[in-house]
C-alpha cells in the first residue's frame, strides 16, 4: 500500500510498513555522517553507557564505518538473540510496531537524519534506531523484554492503556538508566544516540532519578521536545524483565479510565529517589 510520511515522501511498503532498506542508495557523505555521529557518539560513552550496551556495540561490529547493511547486521543478530532489524520509512501505528516487536523484529528507520539536524529530530532515523536501540538487543534479558512488550502491547488491544504502555516504553527502552557498581550508566536509546542528554541525564542536578516502579511510571506524562525532567533507574535488567513478567490485568483494571497523570517533575513520598533534581533546567524553559 501507499503512504505518506511525515516527512513529505510517498512510499509503497508491505502490510507490516517494511520496505527494502536500498543500502545501495545511500550516498557516499550519508555513509560519512553515519560515521561522524558515530565518532561522536563513541567519545561520550565509555563510563557513561552500561557494559551491556559497549558489549552490544563490539558483538554486532558496529564499529565497521557506513550505514549498516540490515541484512548483514540482523544475521549477526539473529545468531545472538534471535532478534532481526527490518527497515520502515517513519513510525509504524502502535499495532504494527507490538506486532514486530513480539516477532522479534525491530523496525528501525531506512533514513539518515540530514545535516541540518545532526543533534536533534522527532523521527526516528538510522542513527538513533540502529545505533541507540540494536546493541540492548544483542542482550538476551534485554531482547526478551523488548519481545514480552510487544505482547503486552497485543493483550492491552482495546483496553485504553496504550499511553501507560507508551510510558513504559518511553522511560525504559528511551530513557533508562542503569545503576551498577561502578556508578550510574546509560541504556536508555534516546539517551545513548544524543551527545547532550548522555551528559545531562548523568551530570546535571537538575533531573530526578528515582527508582523503576512500573505502576508509578505508567502514571507519569513524558516530554518529546526535550531533555526529560524524571529518569527512572533499575538495578538489573532482570527486574525490567520480571516486572513484565505479572499477569497485567489487574493492573490494567488500575489504569484504566484514569485519565489523570503526575507531571514528569512529581517526586512522591513513597518514590525511591536516587536523586531529587533542581528542576532549573525545565524551570527556566529549557531548550527553549
Ligand atoms: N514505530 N518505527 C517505529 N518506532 C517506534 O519506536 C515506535 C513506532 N510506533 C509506535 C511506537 N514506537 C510507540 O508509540 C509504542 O511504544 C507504543
Ligand atoms: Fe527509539
Amino acid at each position: 500500500m501507499l503512504i505518506k510520511t511525515r516527512l513529505g515522501r510517498t512510499v509503497e511498503v508491505a502490510e507490516d510498513y517494511t520496505v527494502d532498506q536500498e543500502w545501495e542508495h545511500f550516498t557516499a557523505e550519508e555513509h560519512d555522517r553515519w560515521d561522524r555521529l558515530y565518532a561522536r557518539q563513541c567519545k561520550m560513552l565509555p563510563g557513561r553507557a552500561c557494559d551491556e550496551f559497549m558489549d552490544g556495540l563490539t558483538k554486532l561490529s558496529l564499529s565497521d564505518s557506513g550505514i549498516p547493511n540490515f541484512i548483514e547486521l540482523s544475521d549477526r543478530l539473529e545468531k545472538l538473540t534471535g532478534w532481526r532489524v527490518v527497515a520502515v520509512p517513519d513510525l509504524v501505528p502502535d499495532d504494527v510496531f507490538f506486532d514486530h516487536l513480539a516477532n522479534r523484529r525491530f523496525p528501525a528507520g531506512n533514513f539518515i537524519r540530514p545535516e541540518e539536524q545532526l543533534d536533534y529530530l522527532q523521527e526516528p532515523d538510522v542513527f538513533h534506531d540502529v545505533f541507540g536501540h540494536v546493541p540492548m538487543l544483542a542482550h538476551p534479558v534485554f531482547a526478551d523484554y523488548m519481545e514480552a512488550y510487544g505482547q503486552g502491547g497485543q493483550r492491552a488491544g482495546g483496553r485504553g492503556v496504550l499511553k501507560n504502555l507508551a510510558r513504559l516504553y518511553w522511560y525504559t527502552v528511551e530513557f533508562g538508566l542503569i545503576k551498577t557498581r561502578d556508578g550510574m550508566r546509560i541504556y536508555g536509546a534516546g539517551i545513548v544516540s544524543s551527545k547532550s542528554e548522555s551528559i545531562f541525564s548523568l551530570d546535571s542536578d537538575c533531573p530526578h532519578r528515582i527508582h523503576f516502579d512500573l505502576e508509578r511510571l505508567m502514571r507519569t506524562d513524558y516530554r518529546i521536545d526535550d531533555f526529560q525532567q524524571t529518569y527512572w533507574v533499575i538495578d538489573s535488567f532482570d527486574e525490567l524483565l520480571k516486572a513484565t513478567y505479572q499477569d497485567f490485568g489487574p493492573l490494567y483494571d488500575r489504569l484504566e479510565g484514569d485519565v489523570t497523570a503526575y507531571t514528569p517533575d512529581t517526586v512522591l513520598d513513597n518514590d525511591t529517589v536516587h536523586s531529587h533534581g533542581t528542576q532549573l533546567y525545565a524551570n527556566a524553559g529549557g531548550r527553549l
